[in-house]
């Protein structure tokens, strides 16, 4: 934590004269067009906010601070000698710096998430208390909120101190965040659907190793699967809803806790991360609607009609921004093709990856016909035996929250501003028409 406050310290006096400079000299300078399509269709194209910690390309897909996925699973530290998959640990580290780290930078901030992960006592009896039909997602989000009393930026803020300190407490919030989100979410997927009693944190394993023996999984193959999990779910550039929120929030300065919960209410629509969750439902379905494991391709087409004509869309695929195959997915497909290349259910995702761009396409109304990341995660973790669907948005939560988390840092830093894009009326838009 120390090293890394350290280096960020470094960063943000240099990130803050560049962006001062920018805004001083060029500030006038015009990006975009605003269309009236625009204002209607949910700002889709507008450059209108400035997020440093990822940048979607719409054909190539997400990089983090300039690195693709492959590049980050080259090149950030891997769990010892044997391991294959990036540290989110790692990722925190260059989405926070711009920079790699070293293994032994990644070590210190593992440590550091060991020493404040205990959950307040009071917290964990709340969250034992949830009624077990309450959506995971809403206890997770409601579990955010009753770790906020422990905020030190609300508490700073409240005793009047100076703007030019508020990324350090947000970062002390941050930290405390992630330190505790692993402990919340196993807790939740414990009392909803096991018998509540939760591994004791083990200091010997990494945040993400950590996180999947409290689920309860001890396979090094799953705690290797979620340290890709949780590193590509981190972040993808600040429009989306769980980031944009996120930001949002925060730019009222709203602490990171009540920052975090709001980001984890838009993570929980089905347009979003919860398609992860709808996208294993709708296998499902189809798999009842086949003629059983000899289905051909015409079979799964047909399904595919069914479904779209019964005025559903297609989760899993489609995205907002990208207009190729999601490199999430590629990088999930690799892990079930070197892992698990017999999987039935990974079979049948594969089978949809040929049969659906087609039918999509041929539907016409989709942007983007090809599969996104929550179109392959639910059969990964079906494999390893987290067959308990509702549960899947609160993983990706989790590892949200290492992006959103890293970006409320650096806008505290750089003294961004709330937040209040102008709005207009229809009645304004038809009178704006008749004067041009
Ligand atoms: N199946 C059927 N129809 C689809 C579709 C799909 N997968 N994707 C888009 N469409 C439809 C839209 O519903 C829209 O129809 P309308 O004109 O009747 O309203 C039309 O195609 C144009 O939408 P488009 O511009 O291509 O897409 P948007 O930017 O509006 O929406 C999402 C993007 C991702 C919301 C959309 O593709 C979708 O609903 N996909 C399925 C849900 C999903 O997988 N979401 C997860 C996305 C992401 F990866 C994440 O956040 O986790």
């Amino acid at each position: 934590g120390d090293a890394l406050k350290a280096k960020l310290k470094d960063v943000i006096v240099r990130e803050g004269e560049k962006v001062k400079k920018i805004r001083k000299d060029y500030g006038n300078v015009i990006i975009g067009d605003v269309t009236i399509d625009m204002a209607y269709g949910g700002m889709r194209g507008i450059k209108g906010l400035v997020y440093e910690t990822s940048l979607l390309d719409s054909e190539e897909g997400i990089r983090f601070r300039g690195l693709s996925i492959p590049e980050c699973q080259e090149r950030l530290p891997k769990w010892h000698d044997k391991g294959e998959e990036p540290l989110p640990e790692g990722l925190l580290w260059l989405l926070l710096t711009g920079e790699v780290p070293t293994s032994e930078q990644v070590k210190g901030i593992t440590r550091e998430f060991h020493e404040r992960g205990n959950v307040p006592e009071q917290v964990e009896a709340i969250i034992r208390s949830f009624p077990k039909d309450m959506h995971p997602m809403t206890q997770f989000s409601a579990a955010i909120l009753l770790l906020q009393p422990q905020s030190k930026f609300a508490a700073a803020y409240r005793e009047g101190v100076n703007k030019s300190k508020y990324w350090e407490y947000a970062f002390d919030d941050s930290l405390t965040l992630l330190a505790q989100l692993p402990r919340v979410a196993a807790l939740i997927y414990r009392n909803v659907f096991k018998d509540g009693n939760i591994t004791a944190s083990s200091t010997h394993l990494d945040w993400s190793g950590n996180f999947s023996q409290m689920l309860g999984f001890n396979d090094r193959k799953f705690h290797e699967l979620m340290r890709l999990y949780l590193t590509i779910h981190a972040d993808h550039e600040g429009g989306n809803v769980s980031a944009h929120a996120t930001h949002l929030v925060g730019s009222a300065l709203s602490d990171p806790f009540l920052s975090l919960s709001g980001g984890m209410n838009g993570l929980a629509g089905p347009l979003h991360g919860l398609a992860n969750q709808e996208v294993l439902r709708f296998l499902k379905k189809i798999q009842a609607q086949l003629p059983g494991p000899q289905y051909t391709k015409e079979d799964l087409t047909k399904t595919l009609w069914n479904h779209l004509n019964g005025g559903q869309v297609i989760p899993g695929y489609g995205h907002a921004v990208l207009r190729k195959t999601d490199p999430r997915y590629t990088c999930q497909r690799e892990f079930a093709l070197k892992h698990m290349p017999h999987d039935p259910n990974f079979k049948l995702v594969s089978d949809l990856y040929e049969v659906t761009p087609k039918v999509l396409t041929e539907h016409g109304k989709t942007k983007n016909p090809f599969p996104n990341v929550d179109a392959h995660s639910g059969v990964l973790l079906q494999h390893y035996g987290l067959v308990e669907e509702d549960y899947y948005t609160v993983l990706f939560g989790v590892s949200r929250a290492v992006g959103v988390l890293s970006q409320l840092v650096l806008s505290r830093a750089l003294g961004l501003p709330i937040e209040r894009p102008k709005s207009v009326t229809t009645e304004w838009v038809e009178k704006y028409i008749a004067s041009n």
